[in-house]
């Protein structure tokens, strides 16, 4: 039987693709967000996020009649749970969002109804808001310990696709669903095959649930093998992105990207789900954890190192002349998705720790989130490289992939992201990022400083310390 209202619980970077996906296929959709600024754009047509080609889906959905949004639940055929699934103190995971949206959408169940959690959950997590379901509405029959004789069907479809590739990859990627019963998967299997192109694997919640947490757990242990490597190449004087393109010409190698740390409200969050619930056992798991949270410390003290070679090697400058230019705030390329991001948790610790002018340059934001208004300032791509002494680059924004490297001359680079590197290999041959160890700061015939990890001897200029003083 094919669907004809479908309801979204949560219209963020998941929900609101999913629902303009359906409302795609020309099924009524109605979007349910708490947030009342981001119901009245949908209304209008428009969105509240950055993500390519959403705009237009949206804006045709709305017109098109199809998709609107509320901040009240109505009755509809099927529910989609789409909310944020954090953690809480010592990486617990915290299920109130789900737990809330249950609340609100059991007064308008009914009979035949079909429920998916579609948040990336902890083990158990289905089976749980099956028992709240059944707990507010005791006139129903949930299929709280698996019976098939349920009235509403409940099952668990994780959100697999990958930020700034939503709309290709909510067609493309194949589905894992994981129901209650299997009545509840095959439902859930009608469901997704109005848009999904993928295939649709069904298997139990649970196996669904450590599915989609392995998966971005896989990829943690991934980058954090990369960001290891990128300290030890660092130690070693070897450029890390040379080396792991040549690795990577291994038929069986294939290493993922170091960078500033990992952010982002999945790959940073979902691996802790698992040692939460395995804490003995999932040891290989914490230990990535702790490697990409430990790397926006050492970009920290990377730059700190640059200013003091800098305050060294031009005795008449302090700390305070010096202008550092943080690019890119968000937590990977082409999005304006702040949430966990290593870019501004170094932004914000250096402006905090140093007595610079620190700005940051985001080129998929207009104004500064409201906790940093007039805290750390946004600037301008161009303008801020003109003005900036050191260049921090920590996303690799399509914007910063086309600066020419002349731009940087007679200014010091740290390049997080390796986009100098990639981009402009021949352009920048005769020159070093400054991740490689020298001793002193130089200039190569570019003009371009190479610049060095600081005095790893102890022995600074006398007066660094005093100029590096707030
Ligand atoms: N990163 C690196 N090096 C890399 C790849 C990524 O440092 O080689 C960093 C990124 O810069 C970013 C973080 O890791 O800070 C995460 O970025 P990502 O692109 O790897 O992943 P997300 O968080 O945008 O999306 C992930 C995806 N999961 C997998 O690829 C296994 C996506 O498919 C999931 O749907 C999404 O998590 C989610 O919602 O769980």
């Amino acid at each position: 039987m094919k669907f004809k209202k479908i309801s979204v619980i949560g219209l963020g970077y998941i929900g609101l693709p999913t629902a303009a996906m359906f409302a795609s296929r020309k099924i009524e959709v109605v979007g349910v967000d708490v947030n009342q600024k981001a119901v009245d754009t949908i209304n209008e047509g428009r969105i509240h996020i950055v993500e390519p080609d959403l705009d237009m889906l949206v804006q045709a959905a709305v017109h098109g009649g199809y998709l609107r949004a509320s901040t009240t639940p109505e009755p509809a055929e099927a529910f989609l749970i789409a909310v944020p699934t954090p953690f809480k103190e010592h990486h617990e995971p915290d299920l109130a969002y789900i737990e809330s949206a249950a609340k609100a959408i059991a007064p308008v169940l009914e009979k035949g109804n079909l429920v998916i959690l579609e948040s990336t959950s902890p083990i158990g997590a289905t089976e749980q808001l099956t028992q709240w379901l059944a707990r507010e509405r005791p006139d129903l029959k949930f299929p709280v310990d698996g019976s098939e004789e349920c009235e509403v069907h409940v099952a668990h479809c994780p959100e697999r696709v990958l930020p700034g590739k939503v709309v290709r990859e909510l067609v493309a990627n194949d589905r894992v669903i994981g129901g209650m019963t299997p009545a509840c998967s095959q439902r859930s299997v009608e469901l997704y095959r109005s848009f999904v192109v993928g295939e649709c694997v069904i298997t139990n919640a649970r196996t669904a649930e450590m599915a989609k947490l392995t998966e971005n757990a896989s990829r943690d242990v991934g980058i954090a093998f990369a960001n290891e490597l990128s300290l030890i190449c660092d130690k070693h004087d070897i450029d890390v992105w040379e080396l792991i393109s040549l690795a990577n010409r291994h038929p069986r190698v294939n290493i993922l990207e170091p960078g500033p740390g990992v952010g982002g409200h999945c790959i940073a969050v979902d691996p802790w789900f698992i040692v939460s619930s395995a804490p003995e056992e999932a040891k290989m798991i914490r230990a990535a954890r702790r490697i990409n949270d430990a790397k926006p410390h050492w970009v920290i003290n990377k730059v700190k190192e640059v200013l003091f070679s800098i305050l060294k090697n031009q005795p008449d400058r302090s700390a305070r002349d010096i202008k550092v230019a943080c690019m890119g705030l968000a937590f990977k390329a082409d999005i304006d998705d702040l949430r966990e991001s290593p870019a501004l948790e170094i932004a914000e610790a250096l402006n905090e720790d140093l007595p610079c002018t620190v700005f940051g340059v985001e080129p998929n934001i207009s104004e500064m989130p409201a906790n940093l208004r007039g805290v750390l300032e946004l600037r301008e791509m161009d303008e801020a490289i003109d003005a900036a002494d050191i260049v921090v680059m920590l996303v690799d924004h399509r914007e910063f992939k086309t600066i020419q490297p002349n731009r940087m001359l007679g200014k010091e680079l740290v390049d997080t992201r390796g986009v100098f590197r990639g981009k402009h290999q021949a352009a920048m041959s005769l020159w070093t990022p400054v991740n490689t160890k020298r001793s002193t700061t130089d200039e190569n015939s570019n003009g371009i400083r190479n610049t060095t990890g600081g005095d790893k001897d102890g022995s600074a200029s006398v007066g660094v310390e005093e100029r590096l003083a707030v």
